[in-house]
This record gives C-alpha cells, sequence and structure tokens, in this order.
C-alpha cells in the first residue's frame, strides 16, 4: 500500500535520506561517520535515477548502486508508510532548533550536546543567555574565547531574534511557488515577486509579491487559503501576511492594473532607493507612491502602469532591480550613465565545472560536456578537485586518465573548447596540490579555499595572496568560502587581495550556487574600485543540472555593479584564449 495513495518522487526520497544522514552524524559522532555518508551517498543516487524509485519491486531497488541492505528497508518503510521509525525518533531528539546550534562555528555536535547535557541550551537564544551567563566558558575544553568565538559566530550568521532572516537559497523557491500559485488565479493579471529578494539579496526578511487584479477581495481569500501557508498574519482589503511551514512571512498586496508599475517599484525598494526617486518628484513637482506618480498641481496621473515608466517619467534611465539600493545609481541614470551590467547572454563559457571524476560529482565526464555544448557554451574548463581534498581530489594517475578521455569527447563536439583544468586547494600556507610538473600540464587552474575557515584575517589574507601570485593559478574559486546562513566567510582584507590579483592578472570568481554567492556583491562593488581587475562567472557544477544555475552567479554579479567588460568568460573564444595565453606567458 501506499502512502496517501500518492508516489513519493525521488527528490522527496532523496530529501528524507539526506536528513537520515545529518541527523545519524549528530548522533554517532565522527566513529561512524561512515554510516551518515552511506545515507548521503544513497539520497544522490535517488536524486539521479532516472526512473521513480518508489514504483520500483525490492530486487530492482537493490540493483541500483548506492543504496545498500539497510538504506533499502528504510526506503521501503519511507515508501510504504510514509515515515522512517529511525528518522521519527532522531528528529524528536534533535530538534531543528537543537540543530541550529551546529552552524555555529566552534559548536560541533559534541558541544552542541554538551551544551544541552550541562546547561540545557535547546536553542540560540539559550546559548547566547548562557553566554551572557559566562556559562559556557566554565565547560570542559571551553573558555572565555571560545565564548567570544561563539557570539561572534551567531552575529554574523544572522540567527538571533527579530534579525533572523531566512538565506536566499530557502526563500527563493518558496517566491516562486507562490508567484506561480497567484499567476494560475483566473481573476489575476500580473504577478511581480518584489523586495529584497528582487532586488538579490543574499538573505531575505520577507517575501513580497505584487499582484494586479480587478478584484482584490477574491484575490485576498485565495491567497488566506493558499497551499503552504500555515498561519495567516494579517488580511486586509489589498494587503496578506502569511507564515510558510517554515516560518517565512510572505506579504501579498493587491493593485489595479493600472497602478501595478508603480506598486512594483515601490514594494522593491530598497527604502533609500525609493526616498531618492521621491525626492526626484518632488523638486518636479510630481508626487510619487504605490498607486503612481501624479502632477500635484493637476492632480494627472503622468505615469502608474509600467515600471519603464514611472523611471521615464522620472528623467532616469530604468534602474535594473539588482542594483536598486540608493547608491548613487539614482544620480547615474539622471545622466544616463548606469554601469554596463554584465547578462546571462554574455556569458560564452564555464570556467568552473566537475565531474563524476571528483569525488562528489554526481554526472559521468562525457555527460558534462555534452551538457556544456548543448547550452552553446564556447569554452569549457573541467576542474576535477586537488588531490588534498579528502575523498574528493584526484590522484595523478586519475588526472592522466581523464586527460586521455577528453581527447574522444573533444572529437565528439568538435565546436565547444575544453580546458583540462583542476580546482586546487589552498593550504593554510597558501601552497596548493600536486607539484610543478603536474601542474604546468593543466590548461586552467582555478584554486580555493576548503579547509581552515577560522585563520586570522592577517593568516587568510596572506594565504590567499600567496595562491594569486601562484603563476600556476588562473583564478581563484568563490573567495571568502561562506556557506551563506550557514558558514561565515573567511576574513580577508579584500583591498590587498584585490589589489593583488589585478597585479597578477589573476581572475576572481564568481561563485553561482545559491548557497555561496561567493564573491559576496559588497566585496565586488569593491573589487569594481580596482582598475585591471577580472572575473569569472562560473557554476561550480557538479551535475548537469546545475549549469542553469549561471543566472545566480550573474544575478549576483550585476548587484555587484560588475560591467561585462570585466568578465573574461563574456569575451569570444578565441579572445578568451588569447587573454589566458597572455596571463600565463607573463609568469
Ligand atoms: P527585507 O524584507 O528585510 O529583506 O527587505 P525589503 O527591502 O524587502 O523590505 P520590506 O519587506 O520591509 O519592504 C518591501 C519594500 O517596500 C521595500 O523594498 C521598500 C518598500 N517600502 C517603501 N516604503 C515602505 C513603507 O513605508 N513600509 C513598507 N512596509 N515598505 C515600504
Ligand atoms: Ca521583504
Ligand atoms: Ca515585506
Ligand atoms: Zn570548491
Amino acid at each position: 500500500m501506499r502512502y496517501r495513495g500518492s508516489v513519493l518522487s525521488n527528490r522527496r526520497i532523496a530529501a528524507y535520506l539526506q536528513e537520515l544522514a545529518e541527523l545519524v552524524a549528530l548522533e554517532e559522532g565522527s566513529a561512524q561517520a561512515f554510516r551518515a555518508r552511506a545515507y548521503e551517498k544513497a539520497a544522490g543516487a535517488v536524486r539521479d535515477h532516472p526512473a521513480a524509485v518508489a514504483e520500483l519491486p525490492l530486487a530492482d531497488l537493490q540493483a541500483i548502486p548506492g543504496l545498500g541492505k539497510a538504506t533499502v528497508t528504510k526506503m521501503r518503510q519511507l515508501i510504504d508508510t510514509g515515515s522512517i521509525d529511525q528518522l521519527d525518533r532522531l528528529r524528536s531528539l534533535f530538534p531543528p532548533d537543537f540543530i541550529e546550534l551546529t552552524r555555529i562555528p566552534g559548536v560541533g555536535p559534541k558541544t552542541a550536546l554538551m551544551l544541552r547535557d550541562r546547561l540545557g541550551v535547546g536553542n540560540v537564544d539559550d546559548l547566547r543567555a548562557a553566554i551572557a551567563a559566562e556559562q559556557v566558558r566554565e565547560l570542559p575544553g571551553m573558555g572565555a574565547r571560545s565564548e567570544e568565538k561563539m557570539s561572534r559566530g551567531i552575529e554574523r550568521l544572522g540567527l538571533h531574534g527579530k534579525a533572523r532572516r531566512t538565506p536566499i537559497i530557502q526563500a527563493l523557491p518558496v517566491a516562486r511557488e507562490c508567484a506561480a500559485y497567484l499567476a494560475g488565479l483566473d481573476e489575476v493579471t500580473e504577478v511581480q515577486v518584489c523586495g529584497s529578494l528582487r532586488r538579490f539579496s543574499d538573505t531575505i526578511g520577507d517575501v513580497d509579491i505584487v499582484v494586479s487584479s480587478e478584484l482584490p477581495a477574491a484575490v485576498m481569500a485565495a491567497v488566506v487559503a493558499m497551499p503552504g501557508a500555515a498561519e495567516v498574519i494579517a488580511s486586509g482589503g489589498t494587503k496578506t501576511s502569511v507564515l510558510t511551514d517554515r516560518g517565512l512571512q510572505v506579504d501579498v498586496r493587491v493593485v489595479a492594473p493600472a497602478q501595478f508599475g508603480a506598486a512594483s517599484v515601490y514594494f522593491t525598494g530598497s527604502k533609500q532607493h525609493n526616498i531618492e526617486l521621491r525626492q526626484r518628484a518632488m523638486a518636479a513637482g510630481l508626487l510619487l507612491n504605490e498607486y503612481g506618480l501624479e502632477d500635484v498641481e493637476s492632480g494627472e496621473v503622468v505615469a502608474a502602469a509600467t515600471e519603464e515608466g514611472v523611471y521615464q517619467a522620472l528623467g532616469l534611465a530604468y534602474v535594473p532591480p539588482e542594483i536598486r539600493e540608493g547608491v548613487g545609481e539614482v544620480a547615474l541614470a539622471a545622466e544616463d550613465r548606469l554601469p554596463h551590467l554584465v547578462g546571462v547572454d554574455d556569458i560564452r563559457g564555464d570556467l568552473h565545472v566537475h565531474s563524476a571524476w571528483s569525488g562528489d560529482g554526481r554526472s559521468p565526464l562525457a555527460e558534462m560536456i555534452a551538457a556544456a555544448a548543448d547550452r552553446g557554451l564556447e569554452y569549457v574548463g573541467i576542474t576535477e578537485h586537488g588531490e588534498d581534498l579528502a575523498i574528493n581530489g584526484l590522484s595523478r594517475q586519475q588526472i592522466a586518465a581523464e586527460r586521455e578521455s577528453l581527447d574522444e569527447l573533444r572529437l565528439l563536439h568538435p565546436d565547444l573548447t575544453i580546458l583540462h583544468g583542476a580546482e586546487l586547494n589552498i593550504a593554510a600556507d597558501g601552497g596548493v596540490d600536486y607539484d610543478d610538473e603536474v601542474l604546468s600540464r593543466f590548461e586552467w587552474c582555478v584554486a580555493s579555499v576548503h579547509s581552515q575557515f577560522d585563520l586570522t584575517q592577517a593568516q587568510q589574507t596572506m594565504r590567499v595572496i600567496r595562491a594569486i601570485e601562484n603563476p600556476w593559478i588562473d583564478a581563484i574559486g568563490h573567495l571568502t568560502g561562506r556557506r551563506i546562513g550557514k558558514r561565515p566567510g573567511i576574513d580577508l582584507d579584500f583591498a590587498a587581495v584585490f589589489a593583488a590579483a589585478a597585479d597578477t592578472g589573476t581572475a576572481l570568481e564568481i561563485n553561482s550556487h545559491l548557497d555561496r554567492l561567493d564573491v559576496p556583491a559588497p566585496a565586488l562593488r569593491q573589487a569594481m574600485q580596482v582598475p585591471g581587475l577580472r572575473f569569472t562567472i562560473s557554476t561550480d557544477s557538479h551535475h548537469v543540472r546545475e549549469f542553469g544555475n549561471i543566472v545566480w552567479g550573474v544575478a549576483n554579479a550585476r548587484r555587484g555593479w560588475v560591467e561585462t567588460d570585466r568578465v573574461v568568460n563574456t569575451l569570444p573564444k578565441k579572445a578568451f584564449l588569447a587573454w589566458l595565453k597572455s596571463r600565463r606567458s607573463r609568469s
């Protein structure tokens, strides 16, 4: 019998297995980490399996590579009953509030358990109180410095009180689902996601959606009944706020179709951008609000239906949403001197791509390359992990074998230039994997920090600059190593790093993964002040599906005011290869 008569998708089953892996790791500690890894691996296998695994007979399930016997038993239970006993037990042992503790730097699973057993700490707020009372320093292995490190981590992650913000990777799918639901309503004419999410901020306070309709009451009723709305905070004639089951607030506002543009401008913000628009309006004898732009004296509406119309009537070039932050863009728009922001269509190559040769790669090399070719890319850098990365890295023998297999793939895809490269690991002292002999044979090297996130700013800056100065390294991958909302980035002297990168012609990667968006946008704005500094925008794909993430990297670059001519993978193939050659012969 099947749970509620519906078939569980592979994605759902994989999510259960992933959660199981995380909780098992918490319970068992590092000694049993292999069990957690087994579930993690199984999750990947299920996610990537072409057929719906919930419909497979037991024997076929067991035949899927990556699925052990114990895992298959758990999956059967899930498919038949809708839950897994072990998972239920672990969930009650480790509620989400408790797990959140383990994201704080300096609080591993062991420490979190000790905090709970000895001090009754069950969530981040409890921990803050315990730190304030100087109780944590009394525990074995802890001290005043551990307390300091934990409270800094709590601040930097934004894990406290009202300032709690949702990482964009969680907010975006919620917003998309809500927007799709609203767009499907008969009464709704147009839908626009606004607020910080449209500006592509990396964390989101709440989701703002503007819809246009002639029948606001019907729309508001539909919002209250929206699937995924766990609680209604407030519902009025034109605005309804709901909370999703994960605690994210969604504000939906309805306006008449004739006012849709003005409302979209107003609720996209930012507050400071809006203030500057209103000041400009006032100076011209106009009044700007969420209903439109009108002439103060005559009361006549000058613009309201479209955003373009509103900006135009204010004498401004259209300001792309990603840079509506009130940091100088309005003045530039008035002079028609807005930056020429990089666009998705400008991207011609992807320079950070893994395949199943890497331990964490999920699609075979041939499929990754075919996918790159299908996307119409002119060049691709295959960058498997260097050998210093435990489990995932490649030995010299594997590198040689991969290089050989590329010959055939190049024949299959004559229009795609395939660079055989690597993603090297920047060690604490700034050194990288392999020796010069191996390094000299790579055609493209990215180098990234994957360890030692807690060094001092001086140490981190030194290690990254040493990598930048390494003649074999063409680009620095995900510069800060942050995972938004989970791990703060390494502490860097950006000015020093940017100067070194400009000097050596080493590019800085803008990593597209929604969890990373690294280099962060504020640092990009700073980097754009440094003449000669170049960027790559790459996906860091581990699966064929991830090439599409390029849109997020580009959006983040736009938010950082990055212009097309600064991004080397917007160059046509010939020009790109010439750039690469010139920077490689410089060393
Ligand atoms: P968030 O939600 O903290 O990530 O940031 P935003 O920018 O989405 O801010 P939010 O949700 O408070 O407001 C949405 C937009 O509405 C904001 O970008 C600017 C605009 N706005 C302008 N004036 C006002 C106002 O007086 N009240 C509110 N609620 N919003 C305003
Ligand atoms: Ca918002
Ligand atoms: Ca809001
Ligand atoms: Zn990496």
